[in-house]
Parts: structure tokens; C-alpha cells; sequence
């Protein structure tokens, strides 16, 4: 059995409830929605949230119809920040397949985000708990924030690893988070169970986009270099490291030209050479190594061995996995 199917077994049927509640509330009969709504389904990723979601809730208590709603929330919420994202970020391709911007118009792709996003907002309605309201408004401007940060970082000459982990837990560890958190409340549990949760989301969040972040200078499972970062502006924590730590003076002026979006396809090359040949990945994966064990940390209840096993099994995977 392939590792997430292990980490999905012990809520395999709740999943399937939330697969259906997904495909039904996003359903609209407006032509151009459903065509955005429709090529979204095609390709609906790995579904890591509402799982952390799920696997929260059955660590304190049971699924119930509250934790499938904010499950769904937070999924839709995802899912819109990134059709928000490939806007901004001008991509054209999102989990294999054309972006919806790309698919059909920067106009559609904004709009069918909002649809997406007035969805969550309903669903998180729906639970009549007006906490899980407020937690996922604050969600929103962390996400916005986080990415408007990023931006910001790009027209600045400060490198700076701080500013790094500013970004990445404001727009992806926030997201995993909440999750765990609404997904412990929802189920009953304590605040000191939430808290302990959301903690251990915001680990496991972090090591998810250190790990996408390494993704991009090519690995040995994925072979040569995507880059994909780079050529956006984006200068993530292994090259932030080398160019910091070697105090080379031409890579640091190469580093902020890949950041105004002036370098050439060569030059980007260079600085990821450089980047590998100081140990910029090693770096990383020595952070995400960190933060997988203080995640572990926080999963030691031995109430619920099969949970338990689960949660430590995705600690792993969102540190390991390959894409
Ligand atoms: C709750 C009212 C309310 C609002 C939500 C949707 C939203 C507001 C804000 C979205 C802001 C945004 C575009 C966030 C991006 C989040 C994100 C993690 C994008 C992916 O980042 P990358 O570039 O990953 O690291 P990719 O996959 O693009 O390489």
C-alpha cells in the first residue's frame, strides 16, 4: 500500500463524504463557472488539508457533520488561492494540467476564485460556530498578506532567511494549521488539544514548502532542476543561504537580478549551481528534518495508536515526498 493510502485509511470513508460534499457544493449551472468548476475537479490534488482536517478530528473525538464543513471550507479556500495565485503569479500550468487563467481568461480565473472562495465562506457558515467564522477571516488576510510579502520581498535588496519564514508561515503553515486546529474543535476536543494540533499543523506546514521549495533545484527522484521559482522572482531558503553565507559578491548581485526577473535561463542555471555547491540544499533539508521531529513531538498520545501512527506517517510524507 502506497504511504498516503496508509495515512488515509483510518478516515477512507469520511474522505469519500467529503469527495462528494466537494463535487456537489461547487456545482454551479452558470456556463463559464462550470467550466472552471469542472476543469478544477480534474485534477483536485492530493487533498492533504481536509485529511489533516479529518485525522485532528479523530484524534480527540469523531467526524461529525461540523468537521466535514469546515473540511470543505478550508479545501475550497485553498483551492482558490490558488487560481488566485496563478493570476498573480502569471503560471499557465497547475498540477499538470493548464491553469484556469491559462485555460480560459485572468477575468474568469479571479471571478471563478471568488465563486470558489463564497462557497468556503457558506460552508464555514454552516457549522453556526461563529469562531470557525473569525479563525478562517484571519486565514484570508494571512494568505494575502503572506503573498503580498513575497511580492514586496521581490523589489527588496534585503536577503534574509527571517523574512523567509515570515512568508512561508503566513501563506502555506497558516493553511495546515487551521486545519488541524478547526478539525480538533469541530470534534470536541480541548482548547489545549487544539492548540497542540494547530502547533503540529504549522510544523508540518512549514516542511511542506521547504520541501516543494527544494523541489525546484532538481532532485534525484525528479531529475534536472524545474526552476520554476526562479523564474518568477522567487529566491527561496537554499539559495537565500548560499548567497548569504558565501559573501560572494557577484552571486549576490546574480541572486537579486533573478529577483527583478532580468536574469537569463543561464544565469538562473548558475545560481542554482551555486546554490548546491554550498550546501543550500543540505541546509534546507536540515530545517525540514528539524521541524518534522518537533511536529513528531507533538503527536504522543498513545489513546489512538492508528491516528497517532497516521499523523506521524504524514509528518513524513509532506517531509519526503516526492512531488
Ligand atoms: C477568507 C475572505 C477570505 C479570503 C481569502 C483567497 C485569498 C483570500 C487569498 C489568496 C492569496 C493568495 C494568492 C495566496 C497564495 C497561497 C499559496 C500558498 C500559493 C502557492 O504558492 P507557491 O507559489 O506555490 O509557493 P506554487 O504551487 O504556485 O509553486
Amino acid at each position: 500500500m502506497e504511504v498516503l493510502d496508509k495515512i488515509k485509511a483510518p478516515v477512507a470513508a469520511e474522505l469519500e463524504q467529503f469527495r462528494e460534499a466537494f463535487r456537489k457544493t461547487l456545482y454551479s449551472d452558470n456556463p463559464l463557472l462550470e467550466q472552471a468548476v469542472e476543469h478544477l475537479l480534474k485534477a483536485p490534488g492530493k487533498q492533504l488539508r481536509p485529511l489533516l482536517v479529518l485525522l485532528a478530528a479523530r484524534m480527540v473525538g469523531e467526524v461529525n457533520e461540523k468537521v466535514i464543513r469546515v473540511a470543505l471550507a478550508l479545501e475550497m479556500l485553498h483551492t482558490a488561492s490558488l487560481v488566485h495565485d496563478d493570476v498573480v503569479d502569471e503560471s499557465d500550468r497547475r498540477r499538470g494540467l493548464p491553469s484556469v487563467n491559462a485555460l480560459l481568461s485572468n477575468q474568469v480565473a479571479v471571478l471563478a476564485g471568488d465563486f470558489v472562495l463564497s462557497k468556503a465562506l457558506e460552508c464555514a457558515a454552516q457549522t453556526e460556530d461563529v469562531r470557525v467564522v473569525r479563525y478562517i477571516a484571519q486565514l484570508g488576510q494571512s494568505l494575502a498578506d503572506g503573498e503580498l510579502l513575497q511580492l514586496d520581498s521581490q523589489d527588496s535588496e534585503v536577503l534574509s532567511e527571517a523574512v523567509y519564514f515570515d512568508i512561508i508561515g503566513r501563506k502555506t503553515a497558516s493553511l495546515f494549521s487551521l486545519c488541524a486546529r478547526l478539525g480538533a474543535m469541530m470534534a470536541g476536543g480541548t482548547e489545549a488539544e487544539a492548540e497542540r494540533l494547530a502547533q503540529y499543523g504549522k510544523l508540518i506546514g512549514i516542511c511542506f514548502q521547504l520541501r516543494d521549495d527544494v523541489f525546484d533545484y532538481g532532485t534525484a527522484e525528479v531529475g534536472k532542476p524545474l526552476g520554476n521559482d526562479m523564474k518568477e522572482g522567487k529566491l527561496t531558503l537554499p539559495t537565500i543561504y548560499a548567497v548569504v553565507h558565501s559573501d560572494d559578491a557577484s552571486m549576490r548581485e546574480l541572486a537579486l537580478k533573478v529577483r527583478r526577473r532580468e536574469a537569463s535561463a543561464e544565469e538562473m542555471h548558475q545560481l542554482m549551481d551555486f546554490t548546491v555547491s554550498q550546501g543550500g540544499l543540505e541546509y534546507a533539508r536540515w530545517h525540514m528534518k528539524d521541524m518534522q521531529g518537533m511536529a513528531d513531538g507533538l503527536i504522543d498520545d498513545t489513546r489512538n495508536p492508528s491516528i497517532t501512527e497516521a499523523l506521524h506517517l504524514l509528518t513524513a510524507f509532506v517531509a519526503e515526498r516526492i512531488l
